[in-house]
């Protein structure tokens, strides 16, 4: 069996970064005051931090080393996927009525295959995994139904996510569901398991020398659109994993728990509808 490692899926996600956004274009516009000010404000937190603890040169060239590392393992998606984007994802999403939102993370592919409202999630014959049939709909913040879409990608029962870990068909576990106007879909995949993030690279480093430890809980990654309406990105979580309380991206959120009912045959049936908020204009 193939492995993942640190530097191929980082290395991964780094391309697919590069290639699918013009992240410098988006704020081509931005004043140079905000810059001044975000920049400073920056550094002067780390300035701050260095007097607080009198940070030594050991521990600086030891920095210096690692953010190296950072850099050469690809890890730079992941550290900041997993340290940073919740802030960032609240502070976005903090005007909504409609679902609550989470992190998008490093592992998102667009134009996954299309599969039409009722349908399977692209997998091999034999997945392994507790089967999971979802029922849900896309409404609006008025309970208006809503023809939109449900991009939903995930983990294996390894654990691995495919273009990213080696040895997965293209776009296993990964496929978009059109809705018709009455907003609603069934999904039928099987149940990820909890993810731990890359350990044998820079992260993993900081990860172990902080003695903290690489786990998020099992979850399902949506994209939820529709005409007119505010693309909503979240994750949904299964009630009693052990990592729902300390989740290494700190992307759990209440209202983004699932209600999965185990069936007599093994597999889980649930319902989890998505509200949108409209367009600000
Ligand atoms: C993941 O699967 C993920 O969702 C995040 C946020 C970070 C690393 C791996
Ligand atoms: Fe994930």
């Amino acid at each position: 069996m193939v492995t993942a490692t640190a530097a191929a899926s980082g290395a991964a996600a780094t391309d697919r970064f590069r290639t699918d956004k013009s992240p410098f274009d988006a704020v081509k516009d931005t004043p140079k005051q905000r810059v001044d000010a975000l920049a400073r404000e920056v550094l002067d937190a780390v300035h701050a931090t260095i007097r607080k603890h009198r940070v030594t040169y050991d521990e600086y060239n030891a920095l210096k080393a690692w953010l190296i590392q950072v850099g050469q393992d690809g890890e730079w998606p992941l550290f900041l996927d997993v340290w940073v984007e919740h802030v960032i994802e609240d502070v976005a999403t903090d005007h909504r009525h409609g679902n609550k939102g989470s992190i998008e993370g490093p592992y998102y592919v667009p134009n996954a295959p299309e599969r039409g409202a009722h349908a399977a999630l692209p997998m091999r014959a034999d997945e392994k995994g507790a089967p999971l049939v979802w029922e849900g709909a896309i409404v609006s913040t008025a309970g208006k139904p809503l023809a939109g879409k449900v991009e939903l990608w995930h983990a294996d029962a390894d654990g691995y996510y495919s273009q990213y870990a080696p040895g997965l068909p293209e776009w296993n576990l990964r496929g978009s569901f059109s809705t018709g106007p009455d907003g609603k879909f069934t999904i039928t995949t099987i149940r990820p398991a909890a993810y731990q993030i890359p350990t044998d690279g820079a992260c993993g480093k900081l990860i172990a020398a902080a003695g903290w430890h690489a786990w998020r809980p099992a979850h399902l990654h949506v994209k939820v659109s529709a005409p007119g309406h505010e693309l909503l990105t979240a994750q949904l979580y299964f009630p009693g994993d052990p990592h729902n309380g300390d989740d290494i991206a700190s992307a759990v959120k209440p209202e983004l728990m699932l209600d999965p009912k185990q069936q007599p045959d093994g597999s889980y049936r649930m319902m989890y509808n998505f509200v949108l908020d409209p367009v600000r204009s």
